[in-house]
């Protein structure tokens, strides 16, 4: 996350929660959290398939070794836009922030993806957004689909930590749509 944006997500969030993010430079790993970071597709030994559905992921958890790389193939099942996001439970909250802003703005509309505005860089909705902002969504570990598609994130895990694959489109998080990533 750029600093513009997490100062985005901030902005929606307690003041407690900003004077935190200020002073802490992984302040959007969460807690000092390592995630891990994108792989590289030879060195994924295993594919994990995840359908998204209307508003739950199968599988509802996952199984790594500490700094495994994983090949994610994700297919939206349902009839509404969804993410597959990996990060803290702290990183989800604040991703939340700005996916709202995306409604908002027109961006998710239900089961469609203004594409043409999910793309656009700096645009007039910097007055809102701040400076720099973007509408763009293209965090490398996450992926946010129309009902039909599918995509692949390569992603090499860290060592243990609490970490979720989650949807933070507005209201899916809270009907449960989440799980942990276990480490074995
Ligand atoms: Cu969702």
């Amino acid at each position: 996350m750029s600093l513009s944006r997490f100062a985005v997500a901030a902005m929606a969030m307690s003041v407690s929660v900003l004077a935190l993010g200020a002073g802490a430079h992984d302040g959007g790993h969460g807690e000092g959290v390592n995630i891990g970071e994108p792989g590289s597709v030879s060195d994924a030994n295993r594919t994990i398939n995840v359908a998204m559905y209307d508003n739950y992921y199968e599988p509802e958890s996952i199984e790594v070794k500490p700094g495994e790389t994983v090949r994610f193939v994700i297919e939206n099942k349902g009839s509404l836009v969804h993410e597959f996001n990996i990060g803290t439970a702290s990183m989800h909250e604040a991703h939340q922030a700005e996916m709202m802003m995306m409604v908002e703005h027109g961006v998710i509309q239900g089961g469609k993806l203004n594409k043409e505005m999910a793309g656009m860089d700096h645009s007039m909705m910097d007055m809102d957004m701040g400076k720099g902002h973007s509408m763009k969504h293209d965090d490398p570990n996450s992926v946010l689909l129309e009902p039909g598609e599918n995509k692949e994130i390569i992603w090499k895990f860290a060592e243990k930590g609490a970490i979720e694959f989650a949807c933070n489109v507005p209201g899916h998080y809270q009907a449960g749509m989440y799980g942990d990533v276990n480490f074995n």
